[in-house]
């Protein structure tokens, strides 16, 4: 029987990639640069499945245009904002994601973050690296202390659980906001608050670890950021849409926020210039999951759910 051919528009790890060619036929775009619309609807015509990453828009306009012989759309994120699910579930295309596997990795840039907004280091490393270190004060590059403080945690799916864990290593006390509250065993010692803003208001440090989704939009907005105490945090590493960064800031600006950590934008690649002036502004460009063991344990996800498909199964993680 000929094996399912399947399009990798970016690419994957090596290890993904020798796996994903020992099973399937494999067209990877060379160049690594997203797949536009175009390229899309063209491979749909030639390929079974395709893994594509979010850069990869599936709008209701390009799924329309998809080719019947498109049967998979396996997902290499987590995230799914950059699919129209209902256009593609009604094309009768499954759709598949790689949860948990990313959760470590992201809540780890995410903690990064945090401790770098908090303990100053873009200031701290950019004294030392431009030889500007000339003397030493105890009032020198004071911070804000993260061991014992108040994290609140938006979005308790994978990540905000990871986050959890891994604040609990700090004293933190974790307070979380969720659709659900989470079951007392996963739930553990962390404060739930039904409303964001009670959540906003009762903690020092907040990260986003939500979906974007209509509901999520500018989450958090002048509205919200003002309802967080003066001088505290906020960290992204969940997607850009969360945050409306012109109110972000404003925040930053006034001295409301004592800083934030950005692994998202709402534009990317790129960022958001605005941004570059102020070093208690932490950023990266959307490398939350980029470590060599969870880039492996996403692309062997994703060919997890092809393989499932393809032996007429229920793939883990359809959507
Ligand atoms: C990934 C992410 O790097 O999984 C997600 O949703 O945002 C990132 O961690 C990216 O999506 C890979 O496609």
């Amino acid at each position: 029987m000929s094996k399912p051919v399947i399009w990798i528009p970016r690419r994957l790890s090596p290890a993904t990639l020798d796996r994903a060619r020992r099973d399937y036929e494999v067209i990877v775009k060379p160049d690594d640069t997203p797949g536009t619309a175009a390229e899309i609807i063209d491979m749909s015509a030639r390929v079974d499945g395709m893994i594509p990453c979010h850069s990869e828009q599936f709008s209701a306009d390009v799924v329309a245009q998809l080719d019947p012989r498109l049967r998979i759309v396996a997902n290499h994120s987590v995230g799914t904002d950059h699919c129209d699910l209902p256009a593609l579930r009604a094309r009768g295309i499954a759709v598949t994601n790689t949860p948990d596997v990313l959760a470590d990795a992201t809540a780890e840039l995410a903690f990064m973050l945090m401790l770098g907004a908090a303990r100053r280091a873009v200031e701290g490393d950019r004294i030392v690296r431009s030889g500007a270190w000339d003397s030493w004060s105890p009032a020198f590059l004071v911070g804000k202390q993260v061991t014992g403080a108040r994290l609140g945690i938006v979005g308790m799916g994978g990540v905000g659980r990871a986050m959890a864990r891994k604040a609990r290593g700090f004293d933190m006390q974790v307070h979380y906001h969720n659709r659900n509250r989470l079951p007392p065993a996963q739930e553990g010692a962390a404060i739930y608050h039904q409303r964001v803003e009670d959540l906003l208001a009762a903690v020092d440090f907040v990260s986003l670890h939500c979906p974007a989704t209509p509901d999520t939009l500018g989450l958090m907005n002048a509205e919200r950021i003002a309802l967080m105490p003066r001088g505290s945090i906020l960290v992204n590493a969940a997607r850009g849409a969360l945050v409306d960064e012109g109110a972000l800031l404003a925040a930053i600006e006034s001295g409301h926020l004592a800083g934030a950590g950005l692994d998202c934008f709402v534009t990317e690649p790129g960022g958001n210039p605005d941004f570059a002036a102020h070093e208690n502004i932490v950023m990266m460009p959307h490398v939350g999951s980029a470590t060599v063991a969870t880039r492996d344990a996403m692309g062997f996800r994703a060919l997890d759910n092809l393989d499932a498909f393809f032996r007429g199964e229920a793939p883990r993680d359809l959507l």
